[in-house]
């Protein structure tokens, strides 16, 4: 066995149009000159540090059960700043931070506004408060960052089907993906506790839709154990390349205000995407492009708050909570998988954790379609809520530039929205009857 010095590598990598290789030349092995493996990543558990290849089909630590991230050799990755700045703002505008090698399935994903909200904002004394818009990504939810790199994956490691538990968006997204990819999906929804919308879009798009009578987290755990043990490929968020897909929110951010936001308010579920946006920009602190890194805070439903009792109570760890319930069905979770990342995530940046009541929440939910013209799920409505309650209870400072992800659109969920609002009023069809109803 040989070992390619870095020129030789940096050739090979050249003639096989990849952009992706070790900075470690010891673990790049090639026999008669073709060069067999080269990786720019690994999987690292976030516990034990061990590390994995990344083709590997796992999900935890082989050694001690804990969560993965995807580790780059940044110092060997190139990236032109100047160049991604060429590129449409879209989600794999920065693939060289992404792991997808091959040609990615894509519905045009991500490059999603970010609204300035001047009139809520006003109301509550802030001069810079934003949110970006993940309801109009392709399904309608921030998933779809996550599955367009999920799905690629999966291909890209030869898996066959894909499958995940949802309260909804993960199952409408995974199986527009699925479609566009050509391969099977296998979705596993809590019975009854789904949005319309929701429901309608995994069906329509094609995915084997199974309602179980118990929870999302129990939904979670029989598909963890279905792919593990039939070969599935988990499209949950315990999936590290999944949440590649969702650190770019952050990039975006970035790029979008032209700087760090003091405060990124996210609403928490299985709080995977706090947790990528988290792990994104700290790649880019590694890489010299920001300096400093927003407080991460996350908003769960006062029904559904296992994160911020942690917080609020100082644990090491989450305790699951039993029966989470919230109008906020998105994230009505009781036993969230990235509890570890979303510990590190919000500690290490100063950032908190709080919850709104759903009546905040769907009050912010009008608020954000009234005086913003934004249209939102409850679940998304939910960060904003949290800002306002953190600005009343003193914990946020007016002067903080702060962005909201609003994670999801408001059509998601219609039946929450028209049991809100006044019924259309029905009138005789002529001109008589339609001034009386507008004087
Ligand atoms: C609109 O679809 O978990 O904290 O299975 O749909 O990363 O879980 C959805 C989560 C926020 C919470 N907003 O994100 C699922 C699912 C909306 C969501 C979240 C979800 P995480």
């Amino acid at each position: 066995m040989k070992v390619a010095n870095a020129t030789f590598i940096k050739q090979c990598v050249t003639l096989r149009g990849h952009a992706r290789f070790l900075k470690d030349p010891v673990s790049i092995i090639y026999t008669n000159c073709k060069l067999l493996l080269i990786y720019m990543f690994r999987l690292v558990c976030v516990n034990c540090g061990a590390e994995f290849l990344p083709d590997d089909i796992i999900y935890r630590c082989r050694k001690c059960e804990h969560l993965l991230t995807v580790k780059y050799d940044l110092e060997n990755i190139e990236v032109n700043r100047a160049e991604w700045d060429r590129r449409p703002m879209r989600l794999w505008r920065y693939r060289e931070l992404l792991p997808v090698s091959r040609e990615p399935v894509t519905l045009h994903e991500g490059g999603t506004p970010l609204y300035h909200l001047k009139s809520i904002g006003k109301e509550l004394g802030l001069k810079e408060l934003y949110a970006k818009h993940e309801g109009l990504n392709p399904s309608g939810s921030f998933k779809d960052r996550g599955m367009t790199v999920g799905v690629s994956m999966a291909l890209e490691l030869g898996m066959k089907t894909v499958a995940c538990a949802s309260t909804g968006n993960t199952s409408a997204s995974l199986a527009a993906y699925a479609a566009k990819a050509g391969i099977p999906a296998v979705v596993l929804l809590p019975a009854g506790k789904v949005a319309l919308g929701k429901v309608a879009q995994a069906l329509m798009h094609g995915a084997k839709v199974i309602a179980i009578r118990g929870n999302f987290d129990r939904a979670l755990e029989m598909v963890y154990d279905i792919c593990l043990s039939e070969g599935l490929y988990l499209l949950n968020s315990v999936n590290p390349y999944r949440l590649e897909g969702q650190k770019t929110i952050g990039f975006e951010v970035i790029d979008q205000l032209g700087c760090v936001p003091d405060r990124m308010v996210l609403p928490v579920g299985n709080a995977g995407n706090i947790s990528a946006v988290y792990k994104g920009l700290c790649e880019f602190v590694e890489l010299d492009f920001i300096d400093s890194l927003p407080m991460m805070t996350g908003i769960q439903a006062a029904g559904s708050r296992p994160v911020v009792d942690a917080i609020e109570q100082n644990l090491d760890m989450v305790v699951p909570q039993a029966d989470p319930e919230t109008v906020a069905t998105a994230i009505r979770i009781g036993a969230p998988v990235n509890a570890e990342k979303v510990l590190t995530a919000i500690r290490a940046t100063g950032g908190t954790a709080d919850a709104v009541t759903d009546d905040e929440i769907l009050a912010m939910q009008r608020d954000l379609a009234r005086k913003e013209g934004i249209g939102v799920e409850p679940a998304s409505a939910a960060s904003v809520a949290g800002v306002k309650k953190l600005i009343e209870s003193g914990v946020i400072d007016r002067d903080e530039r702060i962005v909201c992800v609003v994670t999801g659109h408001l059509l998601k969920d219609p039946e929450t929205v028209i049991k809100q609002c006044e019924s259309p009023i029905e009138i005789d069809a002529d001109i008589e009857s339609l001034l009386s109803v507008l004087r």
